[in-house]
């Protein structure tokens, strides 16, 4: 992308890209400017507390973090921004991602992470929410997305089951 991100996706590690993908193809098929990288809360704190501390004067609107087990990236991400964090629980090898939920989703009073369903769909929802806050002052972004879920219903209204 050539034009400056106004969205950050970060993830705890290249493992999660797999996942996070998903997240970059929805904001690429929108048009929307990104970037991605990896930004570990526990391999790389300081590099992950400088990233928050200059995402509003980078010009960040939204940061995506993805993270698996103990996945505390979001939620420390939100303790050093004002940008609004979404949080993507990645699917871990031993307990399949709810330790992730957890992580993310319990933040205390005061500091939210808007905390999105583990794996895949929660990296692409994480996305397509961004992109309707941002459609609320963007009419064509708002058209968009109003296309988007109109084929959604297409196809699904269009979905036979066998023998009936
Ligand atoms: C977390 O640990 C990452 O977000 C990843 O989901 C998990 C495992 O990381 P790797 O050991 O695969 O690098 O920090």
């Amino acid at each position: 992308m050539s034009k400056k991100p106004i969205v950050g996706i970060v993830m705890g590690s290249n493992s999660d890209w797999d996942t996070m993908q998903h997240a970059a193809q929805i904001l690429e098929q929108f048009g929307i400017a990104h970037e991605a990288k990896v930004l570990s809360a526990h391999r790389m704190p300081d590099d992950m507390f400088q990233y928050a501390e200059n995402a509003r004067t980078n010009g960040l609107q939204a940061i995506i973090a993805g993270a698996g087990g103990a996945a505390h990236l979001p939620g420390m991400l939100a303790s050093k921004t004002i940008v609004p964090i979404y949080g993507v629980p990645v699917a871990s090898k031993y307990l399949r991602g709810e330790d992730s939920l957890y992580s993310i989703v319990q933040m205390p009073k005061g500091v939210p992470v808007a905390t999105f369903a583990i794996g895949e769909a929660g990296a692409a929802n994480a996305a397509l929410h961004v992109i309707a806050n941002l459609a609320v002052n963007d009419p064509a972004l708002a058209k968009q997305l109003e296309e988007f879920r109109a084929k959604q219903s297409d196809t699904a209204r269009s979905m036979n089951l066998p023998g009936y």
